[in-house]
Order: structure tokens, then sequence, then C-alpha cells
């Protein structure tokens, strides 16, 4: 597909916006470059400015206020095809807002061009000073005049490093100017003057454009470094975990008929987590579905540690539970962080240490001295006693994944088993 960037020439902007001449220059100059419009992805912040996108026949993502630039750099690293152009819209409340995001594009040379929309204010919310707005420029929070130095965008993006820099005056035709900033292979930005004719005019009048950017020293000009446009192939590369994780074979059989929400809760250090992840997998192992879910707090070595799983025949499209179908809870801490769900419980089994006092829950409880094989082995004691239990898994389904993951010898699996036998 080939054709008009734009859906109309009838832009939604108040008469006279200099965003109007910015987006049919943009859109125009990419047009002559022979972009093809489903080749273009034009990320939009939040402004007048921004409400561009509903008027583009290009990819359009709308992003938060000052992030248009973040999510412009999280494309591009994912964008492998050269002829695909990433145009972030940004006006000067957001370069302000998002100035390190700016920064940091520069530094890497990420190939991305940004449009900043330099008003000297932040339009949509009636005429503020941003951090772009000249000294003396007067605006709704600043009715005497700006008494603070703007900054220079261009200079700050030029001296990051990136390779080509410009700013125009948005009057005339400026479709020229944007083509140049288009045509680079890495980090391009283009600051184009304007003037809001709803606040900054009626602010500052008798006051000409041309005359108010000479007079913050902002020269008109184009910048360039001669640094080599990011690539994935600089610096070490992560290596992609999945490719480390190992294909679990289907070796057991199961039991279940549906799907089944589980949580496993205990106390922090006390092998919660691994014990879940040691069930997934005997899951997997089964032909079923898992997902794994830990939450505990930031304080990683004290305090409760709950696990979420779900397991079922079906794929899990969504791994969210609130109140859960079993729930095996092996200290305090456990029952504390997950008393209110398991109060909650209609049915379900509850299988719980007995040296604690079970809530009111519907669910059948099921008491048992997880803890006697020593803290840290309570959850995948638990867990071994829940598949001999309820059946869902075969026992050596869990045994065959302890002895895989390496585990074998970390745990008394000895004094587990005669546990299990009391
Ligand atoms: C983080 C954040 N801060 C503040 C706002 C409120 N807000 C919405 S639009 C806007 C002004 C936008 O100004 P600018 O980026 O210069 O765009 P213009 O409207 O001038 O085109 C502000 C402050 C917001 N949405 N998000
Ligand atoms: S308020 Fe100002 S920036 Fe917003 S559309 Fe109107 S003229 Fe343009
Ligand atoms: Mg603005």
């Amino acid at each position: 597909m080939t054709g008009s960037m734009i859906k109309s020439q009838n832009l939604p902007y108040c008469k006279g916006c200099g965003h109007d001449l910015i987006a049919k220059s943009t859109t125009g100059a990419l047009e002559k470059l022979g972009y093809n419009p489903l080749d273009v992805i034009a990320v939009t912040d939040i402004g007048c400015h921004g409400i561009i996108d509903k008027c583009l026949n290009t990819h359009t993502v709308h992003g938060l206020h000052g992030r248009s630039v973040a999510l412009g750099a999280g494309i591009s690293f994912g964008t492998a095809d050269d002829n695909q152009k990433i145009v972030v819209f940004v006006g000067d409340g957001g370069t302000t807002i998002g100035l390190q995001h700016i920064m940091e594009a520069a530094r890497l040379n990420l190939n991305v061009t940004v449009v900043v929309h330099n008003n000297m204010l932040y339009g949509m919310t009636g005429g503020q000073s941003s951090g772009l707005t000249p000294r003396g420029f007067c605006t709704t929070t600043s009715f005497k005049g700006n008494p603070f130095t703007g900054y220079d965008i261009c200079k700050l993006a030029h001296t990051a490093g990136a390779r080509y820099v410009s700013r125009v005056m948005g009057v005339g035709d400026i479709t020229d100017a944007m083509m140049k900033a288009f045509d680079q292979k890495g980090f391009s930005l283009v600051e184009v003057m304007e003037i809001c004719p709803s606040y900054g005019v009626k602010l500052n009048p008798r006051r000409k454009l041309k005359e108010i950017v000479k007079e913050s020293g902002r020269e008109l000009g184009e910048w360039t470094n001669d640094l080599p446009a990011f690539t994935d192939r600089q610096g070490d590369k992560t290596a992609n975990l999945l490719e480390k994780t190992p294909v679990i074979e289907k070796r057991f059989n199961h039991q279940l008929q549906k799907p089944l929400s589980l949580v496993i809760s205990g106390s922090a250090g006390e092998g919660v987590q691994l014990a879940a992840n040691i069930f997934s997998k005997a899951a997997i192992s089964a032909g079923l579905h898992a997902t794994q879910k830990g939450s505990y707090p930031v304080t990683v070595g004290v305090g409760f540690s709950t696990a979420e799983i779900n397991v079922s025949p079906e794929e899990v499209l969504f791994h969210g539970i609130s109140v859960p179908d079993m729930a095996l809870i092996t200290s305090a801490d456990g029952l504390q962080h997950n008393r209110q769900r398991i109060e909650k419980m209609q049915g379900g089994k509850l299988f719980i240490d007995s040296s604690l006092t079970p809530p009111e829950t519907g669910a059948e409880i099921i008491r048992r001295d997880f803890r006697s094989v020593g803290a840290r082995n309570a959850a995948i004691h638990s867990i071994l006693y829940l598949c001999r239990e309820t059946g869902i898994l075969e026992e050596s389904s869990v045994y065959q994944i302890i002895e895989q993951e390496g585990k074998a010898d970390k745990m008394p699996l000895d004094k587990i088993r005669k546990a299990m036998e009391a």
C-alpha cells in the first residue's frame, strides 16, 4: 500500500495552530521519501499535537505524557526492518517531562525521528510554562514573563550524540527540512518553533514568533554527529532466557478433569516458590498446562511467601486467582497473608499445618504436620501430600522433577517419604 499518510487536510487544531503545518509537513515529507504508510509507526505524546494520531493512515501508538520517546525507543529495539520509520510526536511539555528519554535515545543513536512541537507552553492544559519556555515569554503561570531560561533541546540532543538535529521556524513550507530529519539512519530530532494562537499569541500581544525565537538565543540550523546508528550487534547481548528453559516431555498421567487454582503459602526461606515450581513442572510432565506467580514482600528474607498456581487440561489464559480451589498453608505468615481468601472458599480443600488454627471456611480442612520434616521442607512435603490425597498428579512425577532439577541431594527425601506414611 502506498498513498496519503493523512486522512484529511482538515485537522482538529485551533485556527492558526502551528501543529497543523507540522502534521502536514511530516506526512508530506514521508510521502516524498517514498515510505509506505504501513511502514511508518507514529508515536504520539499527550498534548494538543498528540490528537493527530486519529488522522493518520500509519500505525499509531498514543503514549503517556513525556513517554512517547521511550515507546519509540522500545519499538525501534524490536524493529529490524530498515525500511520502517519510527516518528515520535512530542510537545515542549512532553520534552520537559521525558527529557531523559530523549537524551538516552540520542546517546544510543536509536533509529527514531523525534518531532518537537515547541509552542513554548502547555497548550492542552491552558497555557502553562514548560521547561522549554524562553525567558520573558508570558504564559498563564508567568503573566509577567517566564523568569527562567528554557532548555535548548537541540543543544542537549546534539551533545548527547544525536546523529542529526535541526531547529526550524514553523512557518511556510518546511517539508524539505522534515525530509532531512527523516532521511537519517540513527537518532534525529527536529524542533519546530511555533506559537499557540489560543494562549501564546493572546498573552504575548504584538510579539512576533521570529523575534521571540531570536531573543531567546535559539539559533536556527542543523547539527550533526558522525556516530553510528544503534544496532543490536553492539555490546554483549543478554542471553534469551527462554532458550535455556528445558522442554518438559510428557511422561506421566494426571487425574484432572477441569482447571484447578491452587495457592501455596508459607514463610520466606521455606522453599515455597521452589515447591510451587516443582509442582508446576510435574503438572506439565503429566500433560497439563500450568502457570505460576509468586508474591512476597520486597524484603524477600522475611514475612510471607505465596505462590499461585493454575493447572489445567486446557490452555490457561488468565492466571489471576481471587479465591482458590485449594490452598496449602505451611506457616503462620502464609495463613495471615491468605486468611481472607480462605474464608471466602465455598468448597475445595484447605491443607494446613497442624500447628495452625484454621480460619472459618467452606473448604474441607485437612490438618497435617508438614513442618515435621523441617521448616525448609514443609512446602514440598505439602505438595507431595496433596498429590497423594487428591490423586491429581502421580507422586513419582514430583520426585522426577526434584531429581531433574538437581534438588534431590538438598531435600531430605527419605524423611519426607517416612512422614508421608505416618
Ligand atoms: C505526567 C503528566 N503530567 C501532566 C499531565 C497533564 N497534561 C496533559 S496535556 C498537558 C500539556 C501538554 O503540553 P505540550 O506537551 O507542550 O503539548 P501541547 O498541548 O502544547 O501540544 C499536560 C500538562 C499529564 N497528562 N501527564
Ligand atoms: S490550544 Fe494552542 S496548541 Fe492547542 S490546538 Fe489550540 S492553538 Fe494549538
Ligand atoms: Mg506545547
